[in-house]
């Protein structure tokens, strides 16, 4: 079968945050329009490239305490998951690459419009939990998860320019990949309502092929779902996607990071998926070349390349003539 995916760049970052300079966005653009045309296409995709979000900072009067660059943030999303949306109802597999890990927000809420039925991998070193009244940072990337839950919409004032999104996915539809740094609140969250979380402990335990497994039938035990992953880049150990900004040592293995991809593909239920949190601003040239082409590894697994080497179809070795 054909994959249909989709490509687009969230540039936010290019407008109000040192994360994504221009310049080196640019090149970060480049590596990955050299993956979509020389690499997808290896892997049977039909890729279209929906271009770079681009939105007008919407003006509302009331500013939220605790919750940083918070008009950016508002504005870009709503931009997201009106476009998502309007990939996933073409029947394509919605691919965003960020950017800060806020961008989820408007691709789950897209999703679930799109979709209604779906469930949600979250690949992470940090669960994202905070509202912005647990939140040490300020920082909305620490804050998506928490937005999006039904469970813990008595926990947020009222978000001036959010009227679009619904806290819409129920947390007994989400798994966690990865968590080594979780803060307390986090944790009692995580505790109480009894989410599926798998740390770097229980990758140890029950190692990586068996914590998938485990993770599905918790999110999806019927088969049936469309499955949304989102993937940040910090997930993955410091040594293999170093140009990240709140990287943690202890995470998975590049290839650990390959197997989940490789095993979502092979559900054939990949609804959506963000890459997130690549941050070529930060690290040497050599650092940023490791993180990007570690999310290209992880990008290319989850559309259908495997490493044992790709089957032609209907195929006879070339007769020498
Ligand atoms: N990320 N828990 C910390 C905070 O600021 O709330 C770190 C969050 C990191 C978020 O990597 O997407
Ligand atoms: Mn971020
Ligand atoms: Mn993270
Ligand atoms: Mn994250």
């Amino acid at each position: 079968h054909l994959l249909a995916s989709k490509l687009f760049f969230s540039e936010q970052f290019n407008e109000y945050n040192k994360h994504f300079p221009t310049d080196d966005f640019d090149t970060v653009t480049r590596t990955y329009n050299f993956f979509q045309k020389e690499k997808l296409k290896r892997g049977n995709s039909q890729v279209i490239d929906y271009g770079n979000i681009d939105y007008d900072v919407i003006k509302v009067d009331a500013s939220v305490p605790n919750m940083n660059d918070y008009h950016h943030i508002v504005s870009c999303n709503q931009e997201i998951s009106e476009k998502a949306e309007n990939v996933l109802q073409n029947g394509q597999i919605c691919l965003t690459l960020g950017g800060d890990h806020s961008i989820a927000i408007g691709t789950v809420d897209a999703h679930v419009k799109a979709k209604k039925d779906i469930c949600v991998l979250w690949i992470d070193a940090h669960a994202d939990l905070n509202t912005n009244k647990t939140s040490d940072t300020g920082n909305i990337h620490g804050m998506p998860m928490a937005i999006l839950a039904s469970e813990l919409s008595d926990y947020w004032p009222y978000l001036p320019g959010m009227d679009w999104q619904k806290p819409i996915i129920s947390l007994r539809n989400v798994a966690y990949i990865g968590l080594r740094s979780v803060d307390p609140y986090e944790r009692m969250v995580i505790d109480k309502l009894g989410i599926t979380a798998f740390g770097m402990a229980d990758v140890e335990e029950y190692g990586i092929n068996l914590v998938v497994d485990m993770a599905l039938k918790a999110i999806d035990p019927d088969r049936s779902r469309s499955i949304h992953v989102s993937f940040d880049i910090d997930a993955l150990d410091s040594l293999e996607a170093p140009s990240t900004m709140t990287s943690v040592r202890g995470g998975l293995t590049l290839r650990e990071g390959v197997h989940i991809m490789e095993k979502i593909h092979d559900t054939g239920r990949l609804g959506a998926m963000d890459l997130v949190e690549v941050n070529p601003s930060l690290g040497t040239e050599q650092e940023v070349k490791k993180t990007v082409d570690a999310a290209i590894h992880v990008i290319l697994a989850a559309f259908g390349y495997k490493r044992q080497g790709m089957r032609i179809k209907n195929a006879s070795l070339p007769l020498q003539t």
